[in-house]
């Protein structure tokens, strides 16, 4: 919907206040078809509003969408560094974007860029991420530790496992990770990471990793092409989840964990990442860039790479695929 038309709606709306507003009176109002009034307040009851509809008498908004407030994460968040700088927008194309952009400016350690909407959410290898607004978590954190970047990739696996914690924490499901990135639930995607890096030879800069956690979707929210592979965790549990408390409890695990990692390395990382696994044991088809290869998942070096026994007994290993299992 364009925006002068939301915002023409949302105004009238506003100082209607409990009073049904005609689908003529809208029609006139934007300068449209009564079925394109329809359509528009179809896009906001998707962005989360609660409207109801009355025959003969109009639309009226219940209850607007829970936004996600910066004050909200703020109180209570018990880190010391990790979401202590929030950079929030409503919309944008990719928090990514801005996340590199922030780290070249020199912002600290742990800051974070969350957003209500991203217009091109980016996946890895180009790919896209749907993440329509005011239902999930799209926010990208800004990393600097120092260490040598083959090491990077273990970053994915540490923020794979915070999330769990956060979202077992939160919600009491008890999703799975699938290597390397995916996390899911009764075997659909529920969160995909990208990490990238800001680095010169050998040495980072920054890592930014980008979370997507799809939260309070409902199925016909997902563009059809997903509706068999994807999944929110409102779906799942059957209620609406609040974005702001599960935001607070991933900062607070991922800083736990990040310390610990930074400590001792990535074998305490490495045996908690096993825990949550399904991947491991399993029959896989790794789709590398230029291969794919079958075998049994034998599980992750202490790099974080995945060890996969073809049927002729040579163990390959994969950096960076797409599994199926
Ligand atoms: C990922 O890529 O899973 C990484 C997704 C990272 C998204 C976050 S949101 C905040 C930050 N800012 C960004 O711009 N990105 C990051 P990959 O493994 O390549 O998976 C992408 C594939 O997942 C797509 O090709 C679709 O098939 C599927 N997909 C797209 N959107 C989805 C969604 N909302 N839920 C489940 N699956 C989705």
């Amino acid at each position: 919907m364009q925006s002068e038309i939301r915002k023409k709606l949302l105004d009238a709306f506003s100082n209607a206040g409990d009073t049904f507003l005609s689908g003529q009176y809208l029609a006139e109002l934007i300068g449209c078809s009564r079925t394109a009034v329809w359509k528009h307040m179809e896009e906001l009851r998707k962005e989360g509003f609660t409207l109801e509809a009355v025959r003969n008498k109009g639309y009226r908004i219940i209850k607007t969408p829970e936004t996600i407030i910066a004050d909200e994460i703020r109180l209570g968040l018990l880190t010391n560094f990790i979401g202590k700088n929030i950079h929030y927008e409503e919309s944008v194309e990719s928090t990514q974007k801005i996340a590199h952009f922030l780290s070249n400016e020199g912002v600290p350690e742990g800051t974070v860029v969350i957003a209500e909407e991203q217009l091109s959410g980016k996946g890895r290898m180009n790919r896209s991420w749907h993440s329509p607004k005011y239902s999930g978590i799209w926010m990208s954190l800004i990393l600097r530790p120092n260490i040598p970047l083959t090491k990077a990739p273990q970053l994915t696996l540490l923020t794979a496992v915070a999330i769990v914690q956060a979202i077992e924490e939160v919600t009491k499901l008890e999703p799975e990770i699938k290597w390397p990135n995916d996390i899911l639930l009764n075997g659909k995607k529920m969160t995909g990471i990208l990490t990238e890096l800001q680095a010169e030879s050998d040495r980072i800069h920054s890592v930014i990793i980008g979370m997507g956690i799809n939260v309070n979707q409902k199925l016909e929210d997902f563009p059809v092409e997903l509706h068999s592979t994807a999944t929110s965790l409102s779906i799942e549990k059957g209620s609406t989840i609040s974005r702001a408390e599960l935001i607070k409890s991933i900062f607070k695990h991922f800083e736990k964990l990040y310390l610990l990692y930074l400590d001792e390395g990535f074998f305490p990382i490495k045996l908690l990442w096993e825990g949550y696994a399904i991947s491991i044991g399993k029959n896989l088809k790794a789709r590398t860039l230029t291969n794919v290869i079958e075998g049994i998942a034998l599980g992750i070096t202490e790099d974080g790479v995945l060890k996969l026994e073809d049927k002729t007994g040579f163990i390959h290993h994969i950096y960076s695929a797409d599994i199926e299992i």
